[in-house]
């Protein structure tokens, strides 16, 4: 077996789309869930989602969040991991259950929220988790949770943070949902939380925003098997609401979670569906984005889901950074991969693999994205491990020909300084090709 590797230096984009459309769902590399979008003082909106793991155990095994974000609408920087149940110290010890988060900022610091339950009977142990950093997608410790808040099913944190500098923390899971301010501190409730009245039909996933002096609450309700958003108005942050109807109808997801965001003046609802797995009603989802539109009275109109997602606007500069390419061809080997040209051909069972073991992760440790570039007739997984830790699988997006490589599965990790492994196996769905792989430093 070779152990050849070529290193080529290049710039290109980091984010490959050329399409003049985000495409839904935008998020394609690994199945991404509830959604919390927001735009930072850097001018760029970040989307802070739970991470399905693959395979899903219902939604047990959710144990780490992504972030992603772009100042486009199109092109989407994947910023890796912000956050790992190993690394939140008062956490249930079998890890799991990082359902959906949502972030704020205040004073220069990010707040992410997270629920978590701390005991193996999670459900009645939930409990508000956060962590905080100086930067919006890296570098975030765990520093506690929110005291003193009801821990039956109260899960789905939202952060809204009024014109006026007060934070409003609010959450809500079977069917309760309740809201109260933030101290400054950012971590502590002010006064006792309050029942949100008005809401009908209450399940989960509260989100709260304010256009034009109204204030929305959007949730998600108990619709069948699949649960669609609804919303409520108020001239107060913590309502009394009134009930205004559904605005997204049915995803095809057991589950409907969402955020609605104004970003370079126009509103863009983030949601989440299932199209990419397609397992029916499953826990493998997948976030998209597309407009909201208002009528005049400030109601929503019944947001349209379509499959091209928005179109790219301006961006302030574009998102070039050096990359170096790797061939896959050169790479060790092994369990019925094998060389085909200038491609490698049948990575499929597990035992098959692509290791490619001089990555130069530079001078300084930091984050790097992979993009891996392949082709495959069907929808296919690879298993990434970077330096033998395991991030479990990717998606590779059918490209609809095994010769055709216009697939590119995109991925953000830690490397270290110096050498770095990167070792691709099967994922035992239909044989990928892949033709090389690119690494680009992100910090
Ligand atoms: O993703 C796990 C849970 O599913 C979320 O916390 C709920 O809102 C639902 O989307």
């Amino acid at each position: 077996m070779k152990k050849i590797i070529a290193c080529q230096p290049l710039l290109i984009s980091l984010f490959l789309s050329a399409s003049c459309f985000s495409q839904n769902p935008f998020i394609t590399s690994i199945y991404t869930a509830d959604p919390s979008a927001h735009v930072w003082a850097d001018g760029r909106l970040y989307v802070y989602p739970s991470h399905d793991i693959d395979p899903a155990l219902g939604c047990d095994l959710m144990d780490r969040y992504h972030v992603y974000s772009t100042d486009d609408m199109v092109n989407w920087r994947d910023e890796g991991e912000i956050l790992n149940a190993s690394q939140v110290q008062w956490g249930r010890k079998e890890g799991g259950f990082m359902w959906a988060p949502d972030c704020a900022c205040k004073n220069g610091t990010y707040y992410f929220y997270f629920p978590h339950p701390s005991e193996t009977k999670w459900n009645n142990s939930w409990k508000i988790g956060v962590a905080t950093s100086k930067k919006p997608a890296s570098d975030f410790t765990s520093v506690g949770y929110i005291k003193g808040i009801d821990s039956s099913s109260m899960i789905d944190p939202c952060v809204f943070m009024d014109t006026d500098g007060q934070a409003y923390f609010y959450f809500g899971g079977g069917s309760k949902c309740a809201g109260g301010k933030l101290k400054d501190n950012m971590v502590e409730i002010d006064g006792p939380m309050q029942k949100m009245e008005g809401l009908v039909d209450f399940h989960e996933a509260t989100w709260v925003f304010k256009r034009n002096g109204i204030y929305y609450l959007t949730y998600a309700d108990n619709h069948g098997r699949e649960n669609q958003l609804r919303y409520a108005t108020s001239n107060n942050p913590l309502g009394p609401w009134k009930y205004q109807g559904v605005f997204l109808g049915s995803t095809d997801c057991d589950t409907n979670h969402g955020s609605v965001v104004e970003y370079k003046g126009k509103w863009y609802m983030f949601y989440h569906n299932q199209h990419i797995s397609n397992t029916g009603h499953g826990n493998l989802r997948s976030i998209c984005v597309d407009y909201v539109n208002f009528n005049d009275d400030g109601t929503i109109k019944l947001i349209e889901q379509t499959k091209t997602g928005p179109a790219a606007i301006k961006s302030s500069k574009p998102d070039t950074k050096k990359a170096t390419r790797y061939e896959a061809e050169k790479a060790e080997l092994g369990g019925g991969a094998a060389v085909n040209g200038n491609y490698v051909t049948n990575l499929k069972d597990a035992a098959s693999y692509i290791t490619f073991s001089n990555i130069n992760g530079g001078k300084k440790a930091g984050r790097a994205t992979i993009i891996i570039a392949h082709a495959n007739a069907d929808y296919g997984r690879i298993k990434l491990l970077v330096n033998g830790a395991d991030y479990s699988y990717l998606n590779a997006i059918a490209t609809g020909d095994a010769t055709a490589f216009t697939g590119k599965t995109v991925f953000t990790v830690k490397l270290i300084a110096g050498n770095n492994t990167i070792r691709l196996e099967g994922g035992g769905k239909d044989a990928v090709n892949v033709d090389y792989i690119t690494i680009t430093p992100l910090d």
